[in-house]
């Protein structure tokens, strides 16, 4: 029986976990639990999964909680950045999954590892912006980080039988968004619901945006650099409209390894919780005759600048990938205000690059101050 905790237990990510967990009553059990504001939901989840720990982000909101669960067990309530890293360490968990979006993701990742935790990684921040304080502590305390995204569990599964081989370049996958194949003009038009859609896969807001400007390409494309030990240069964006083959890596002699499948984020987020095993889910099942074709399409870097501009940061390293970051973060809420265009999405990023002092190895410390000096000059309106 495995013990899981979750922060970010009512998000995209929290919820789907919880379904694979309600699959599989045998094989897990929940630990601990940490969400935002989404009480309500929290309250359903803690009746029906029963962890000995919950965290909210707010002080009245702990209090707020109780209230929903007259009647019920109720576990301990925590609060804030503490209560999440309470979550994130408490005793008699075996893993904690980080469905949380942003940068406030990396604090409760480094006291699991601390911890002793393993990591089934879904926030993308983490390695963005602390890839080069994450990947060694992890190895120091012996702990494995296990992809959750589903591109990065895609080439996990496919380097699995090959530890040792040089890899020679990562596949990684990219549904394009609902804007691939537009010119530049015709993204000066386009509003928030266009960019709400996705085609393939159910997502929040954030990540469904930066997956339209295919900034979340970009950020893919430094994960997969810290999880593989691949430089950022042999890492190839390939837009997949079909989103069934979710990434693959070509070895030396030729060979790439893929792993296919319907898009259903349930499966690597199981495949991180019951690795190496592989175990029964249920929904529909690939089915390659439905599906007839597979294309492959190069993205063009003039149109999708944020992806170029991912690229470049990841190559330059130290803390540009988390002013990269922040200003995705800060210029994404202003779009989705409604206040600045989509196309300025990527011009802000770039301008707040440039104007971002070069720190070649930063600390936990300099990351943060980073991310927030680079928001606030945003928030001041640099543009
Ligand atoms: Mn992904």
């Amino acid at each position: 029986m495995k013990n899981v905790s979750i922060i970010g237990s009512t998000g995209s990510i929290g919820t789907q976990t919880l379904s694979v967990i309600r699959e599989h009553p045998d094989l897990f059990s929940v630990a601990a639990l940490s969400c935002g504001r989404n009480i309500s939901l929290l309250a359903d989840e803690i009746r029906e999964f029963h962890p000995a720990v919950v965290s909210v982000e707010r002080e009245e909101d702990a209090e707020k909680l109780k209230e929903f669960l007259t009647g019920c067990q109720i576990p301990k309530i925590s609060f804030g950045e503490e209560g999440l890293i309470e979550v994130s360490t408490y005793s008699s968990s075996d893993i904690l999954v980080s469905g949380i979006v942003g940068m406030r993701g990396i604090k409760p990742t480094v006291a699991a590892i601390k911890a002793k935790k393993d990591i089934a990684l879904a926030n993308k921040e983490t390695l963005v912006c602390a890839g080069h304080i994450i990947m060694p502590l992890a190895k120091e305390y012996g702990v494995s980080i296990l992809p959750v995204d589903s591109e990065h569990s895609a080439i996990f599964q496919s380097l699995q039988g090959n530890e040792g081989n040089r890899i020679e370049k990562i596949i990684l996958t990219a549904s394009g968004g609902p804007f691939f194949g537009m010119s530049k003009d015709d993204l000066k038009k386009v509003t928030v619901d266009d960019a709400l859609k996705n085609p393939n896969w159910d997502m929040g807001a954030k990540v469904t945006i930066d997956s339209a400007s295919m900034v979340n390409k970009g950020l893919e494309v430094m994960e997969a650099h810290w999880l593989f030990d691949v430089p950022i240069d042999d890492i190839k964006v390939h837009v997949h409209r079909q989103s069934i083959l979710h990434s693959a890596v070509q070895f030396s002699d030729g060979a790439v390894m893929a792993q296919l499948g319907t898009p259903d984020m349930r499966l690597p987020i199981q495949y991180a919780l019951t690795y190496p095993a592989r175990e029964e889910l249920s929904g529909k099942k690939l089915d390659l005759f439905e599906i007839r074709a597979l294309t492959f399409e190069e993205p063009d870097p003039l149109v999708f600048k944020g992806l170029k501009l991912a690229i470049d940061v990841g190559r330059a390293g130290g803390n540009l990938p988390t002013a990269f970051n922040a200003a995705d973060e800060e210029a994404v809420k202003l779009f989705l205000e409604r206040k600045i265009g989509f196309l300025e999405i990527a011009d802000i990023i770039e301008r707040a690059i440039d104007e971002t002092e070069f720190i070649c190895s930063p600390t936990l410390s300099e990351i943060e101050e980073t991310g927030e000096a680079t928001k606030e000059r945003i928030r001041k309106g640099f543009l």
